[in-house]
């Protein structure tokens, strides 16, 4: 893509003085912006970043334990922003990430948004969500839904603090202009199916014979973490690792094949002791959350050491390698299934024996 045209100083001064004159009518010439507009590689404005959860963020989310009711609130969170993207809710250009505390006794009162909501528990064993009538409990690890225009709402009648990372499409919705929400007249929905409901009934890879899936999300509400634990183990008994990814696993929708959600994929991976990845990118903004282990991961020049608890984000298309000093296990998520149903992502690995290009058709 060329660089905007070198003119002689005659004809430069009379382009600039036009303009003017076009920005008034609402015109631009393209040709001053082309090679920002339609960039040869990505080059994302967000920058890595980490949040390290028992230094930083648990105080300020006790602070505001004691400063602010979840029910005054309607949802007690603090945004997780990408530095460079300050004041625009963001983690990556597409995705929201934030740190929810509801505290013993409290609630949270019931809404419904276009945008897609996940849970990933961090702290805390026992408090509910209900999406749609359905609750479930939840336990750290647990990978929980609250996909689009659903009813939900949140408790906990346990007697520790609940935390859990919300990942949402916030920003994306926002940049579409197709935001709607609204109150429910009654705090907590009443109970409307037995509880764990959606995963006795779709968990098993046994659906009613007839069911058809009425949208693009999982029927399912929780992922609890000791399945996640069970297939990772699974696999590290049988292979070696990705050299890449170590054992990396995604979530899906069992109706489907496809993400839980379309507009947000999720991910956790084992990353086994002293296992260092080789060199990977992807055009999906990635959001990590570690849940045991410690380990660094390298993005670009800056290295970001990591223990249980913490998050990070890896932007688009930034080189990066993990490594563990013990077992570890990492959730992620990213706006990857909105890629690939466009025909955008790609990725690119460092290790030069992986047998194909995942550009060619
Ligand atoms: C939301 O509904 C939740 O339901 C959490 O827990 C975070 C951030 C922005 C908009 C809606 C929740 C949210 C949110």
């Amino acid at each position: 893509m060329s660089e905007a045209p070198t003119l002689d100083p005659t004809r430069r001064a009379r382009l600039q003085q036009m303009y003017g004159s076009l920005s008034d009518h609402g015109m631009a010439p393209l040709w001053e912006s082309l090679h920002s507009l339609v960039k040869p590689t990505p080059r994302s404005q967000t920058v890595p970043a980490k949040w390290d959860y028992a230094r930083v963020v648990r105080p300020f989310l006790m602070e505001c334990g004691d400063l602010i009711t979840a029910k005054e609130a309607e949802r007690r969170v603090l945004i997780l922003e990408n530095p460079a993207l300050r004041g625009s809710a963001s983690i990556t250009r597409s995705l929201y990430a934030g740190l929810q505390l509801i505290l013993p006794g409290e609630i949270a009162p019931a809404h419904r948004h276009v945008q897609s909501a996940l849970r990933f528990i961090v702290e805390g064993k026992g408090a509910y969500t209900s999406v749609n009538g359905e609750r479930t409990i939840m336990k750290p690890g647990d990978f929980v839904l609250t996909p689009n225009w659903r009813w939900h709402d949140h408790g906990n009648e346990t007697s520790e603090p609940m935390v859990w990372l919300d990942g949402l499409d916030i920003p994306l919705v926002l940049f579409l202009d197709a935001s709607f929400a609204e109150r429910s007249t009654a705090d907590t929905q009443p109970v409307q199916k037995p509880a764990d409901d959606s995963r006795l009934q779709f968990g098993n890879n046994l659906f009613p014979v007839d069911w058809k899936p009425g949208d693009k999300n999982s029927p399912l509400i929780n992922y609890p973490y000791e399945r996640s634990c069970e297939t990772l183990d699974a696999m590290r008994r049988k292979q070696p690792p990705d050299l890449v990814h170590g054992y990396k696993l995604r979530y899906v929708n069992p109706a489907t094949g496809k993400s839980p959600m379309p507009t947000i994929g999720a991910f956790i991976q084992l990353l086994p002791a002293h296992f260092k990845s080789a060199g990977y990118r992807s055009t999906d903004g990635t959001v990590y959350a570690v849940v045991e282990g410690e380990g660094r991961t390298v993005i670009g020049e800056q290295t970001f050491t990591w223990g249980p608890k913490d998050i990070f984000v890896v932007p688009s298309w930034h080189w990066h390698t993990h490594e563990a000093s013990e077992d570890a296990v990492i959730f992620s998520f990213s706006d990857r299934p909105v890629q690939e149903d466009l025909g955008f992502w790609r990725e690119e690995r460092a290790d030069t024996s992986y047998p194909y290009d995942t550009r060619s058709t």
